[in-house]
């Protein structure tokens, strides 16, 4: 390969392990010239988020690197992000049985079994997943390779890090790089046309607040979703409709393969009541 022809971005994915248990994961798509420091800073992230779960140290990390070419790469912008003003784990579950009943009349997925999988996710036999399940219409929960989809291949601009990490100072749940990870991975998987919806609680005892992102409204945190020292979480995809074998190997190419480049954000909006938050629940074609 000639110098011209050299990639001008390179996708860094670092996941940290103890034996073949998934610890911790973090990635981006950066220029040649941030290269070695993102390298050492997700380094670093494999080492020090590890030390915050009880299983630290971990047993290896792997760092993967891949060029990446501009015609491949999709431009989307971050979802929307919005945090529920609670003050208890039962004032939160009281807000999301009440989203589910919203989700169901929008995208047809019953309240009921919504509410049974993300109870599910945080039972103590639950065992967590690296990546997540599907959760089609008629609710037969979809785990394809037995681990779950991980979503892959994805980077933000480095200012529009920044700019939220700092914003999110002031939030009720708190700001920080846990954040700003799963607000890249809940964005690229509304992107996909076919997904309504995306549920996620960290599995790491420590981090009580989740997130519910919803089609048509955005990134909603939640706080004290979970109970504190409760080592369970998972994520679940919500689809639009009952896919078919070929729809579904496209939502996982997308999700675990396409590389995309958060070049733009919307606005972080202040903590809402209940009310104000489910307002926003409405019909979507987009
Ligand atoms: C994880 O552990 O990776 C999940 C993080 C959830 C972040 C929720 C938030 O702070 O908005």
């Amino acid at each position: 390969m000639s110098r011209k022809e050299l990639p001008a971005l390179y996708s860094i994915r670092m996941r940290a392990f103890l034996e073949k248990k998934h610890l911790a994961g973090g990635e981006d798509i950066v220029d040649t010239s941030s290269l070695p420091t993102r390298i050492l800073e997700l380094f670093d992230q494999g080492m020090s988020t590890s030390s915050k779960n009880p299983l630290a140290p971990p047993h290896s990390i792997n760092i993967r690197i891949d060029p990446v070419h501009m015609e491949e790469i999709r431009n989307i912008p971050l979802l929307p992000v919005f945090c529920l003003k609670s003050t208890s784990h039962e004032k939160t579950w009281a807000f999301l049985k009440k989203a589910f009943e919203r989700m169901e009349a929008i995208f047809g997925t019953p309240a009921m079994v919504t509410y049974r999988h993300a109870k599910n996710l945080l039972s103590k036999d639950h065992t967590t997943l690296s990546g997540a399940s599907l959760l089609p219409p008629g609710g037969e929960q979809l785990t394809p390779d037995g681990t779950g989809i991980r979503v892959t291949h994805f980077g933000i601009r480095p200012g529009l890090r920044t700019e939220l990490m700092q914003e999110s100072a002031v939030h009720l749940a708190g700001s920080g790089r846990r954040f700003i990870e799963a607000l890249q991975i809940s964005s690229k998987i509304l992107s996909h046309q076919e997904t309504a919806f995306e549920l996620c609680f960290s599995d790491n005892p420590d981090y009580t607040t989740g997130y519910l992102s919803v089609r048509g409204v955005g990134y909603i945190r939640l706080p004290f979703v979970k109970h504190p020292g409760l080592p369970s979480g998972g994520r679940i995809i919500g689809i639009r409709k009952s896919f078919d074998q070929a729809t579904l190997s496209e939502i996982i190419h997308y999700l675990t393969e396409v590389p995309v480049l958060f070049t733009s954000r919307n606005p972080l909006h202040p903590p809402e009541n209940d009310d104000d938050l489910l307002s926003r629940f409405q019909a979507t074609d987009g």
